[in-house]
């Protein structure tokens, strides 16, 4: 495919509730949107930063600089026989793994239409239906907290994580338990401890959750190795994982037993596969972690889910859980199994919305 045009556009969409981790609380969405004609075809995708650079150093104008003075510059009008082909091109640059992976992800697009297949199928993906779960921030109250697990669980969905920090983790999980003592429970705390808490994350085995996800530091193993070893709940890793070597050293070291993979965080899907690779070589579940994604990223994020190693369900939920309206066509909607449907048509299998895009577009700038 020739890489004739690519356009970068800054959306803002407010989320029907706000979301509140260890780091801090998001009520509306920047996110950059990432479109490539080439061919004749046109890809989409989005950069999955968050808003601050709390989660990882990435933000929008972060990804957008490096987008337009680097990755674009380097790939457009450029001849690249796949989409994989990409990712060496871009190693120089060290990080800045959501800006690479939007640039990416979005020439997969393009060769799966092009070759006329899902997107799921290119990547090597072989379910129909995933599993999907829910994630939910911190709330007002426990209460407020315990009716939206409620509600969750009613629509069906698979497993509930809850994020936790200091001050909102024992009592919580424990009325939780109280009054949800049966459902797939687990607990994701962004770093928010360090081995000082060591007796207070003791505590949490008693609630039999189904993983802690990144108790302590985002760029650590080690402390996730010595912490392993003191708890019987498996430890999963998100933030410390961004490459291949990183999840082989972290599961040979012991620091985890479950890898979240995002596509972001990784760079693409051609890192995200190889993560996948190395994970199911050592019998290790991976599941697909969420950055609050609009539609497109929620469609990249199903097809990477329909690899076989994806056996936990993952944060990859409803449209509806997310936006008033969404920017693709039709709604990421999931079963009363607590699944979503992959679709089987070339591509992303969602359409973008181009008339509520240019709507919400508040920055543009086109390359080629
Ligand atoms: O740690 O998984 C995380 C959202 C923003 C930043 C980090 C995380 C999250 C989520 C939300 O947990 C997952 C989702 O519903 O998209
Ligand atoms: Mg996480």
């Amino acid at each position: 495919m020739k890489i004739d045009h690519i356009e970068l556009r800054e959306i803002q969409l407010p989320l029907v509730h706000f979301f509140e981790t260890s780091f801090g609380r998001t009520t509306v969405r920047r996110i950059v949107l990432v479109r490539v004609d080439a061919g004749g075809l046109t890809g989409w995708s989005e950069v999955t930063c968050g808003e601050t650079p709390f989660y990882s150093h990435e933000t929008p104008d972060t990804a957008w600089h490096i987008l337009r003075d680097f990755l674009i510059p380097w790939t457009l009008k450029k001849e690249v026989a796949s989409a994989s082909e990409v990712a060496p091109l871009f190693a120089p640059i060290r990080g800045h793994n959501m800006a690479k992976a939007a640039l990416e992800n979005a020439l997969w697009d393009i060769q799966a239409q092009q070759e006329g297949v899902p997107l799921a199928r290119l990547v090597g993906g072989t379910l129909q239906e995933i599993p999907c779960g829910v994630s939910i921030g911190i709330q007002n109250s426990v209460e407020e907290l315990l009716e939206k697990i409620q509600r969750e669980v009613d629509a069906g969905y698979q497993r509930i994580k809850v994020k936790i920090k200091p001050a909102w983790d024992v009592e919580v999980l424990d009325r939780i338990r109280q009054r949800f003592p049966s459902i797939a429970l687990m607990a994701d705390a962004n770093s928010a401890y360090t081995l000082d808490d060591l007796p207070r994350l003791k505590l949490l085995d008693r609630f039999y959750l189904m993983m802690i996800e990144q108790p302590l530091g985002w760029d650590d193993i080690l402390d996730h190795v010595r912490l392993q070893r003191e708890l019987s709940t498996p430890l999963c890793l998100d933030e410390s994982i961004h490459s291949a070597g990183d999840a082989r050293k972290a599961i040979e070291a012991g620091a985890c037993k479950i890898i979240n993979i995002k596509l972001g965080r990784v760079g693409g899907f051609t890192s995200a596969r190889k993560i996948h690779d190395t994970c199911r070589a050592k019998n290790v579940p991976v599941w697909c972690g969420g950055m609050l994604e609009s539609g497109i990223g929620r469609a990249h994020n199903i097809a990477l889910s329909a690899l076989p190693g994806f056996t936990l369900p993952g944060d990859v939920s409803a449209s509806k859980r997310y936006w008033a309206e969404d920017i693709i066509e039709p709604e990421v909607t999931v079963t009363p199994e607590g699944t979503i449907r992959v679709p089987e048509t070339p591509g992303l299998g969602f359409a973008p919305r181009l008339d509520r895009i240019e709507q919400l577009t508040v920055r543009r700038e086109s390359f080629g």
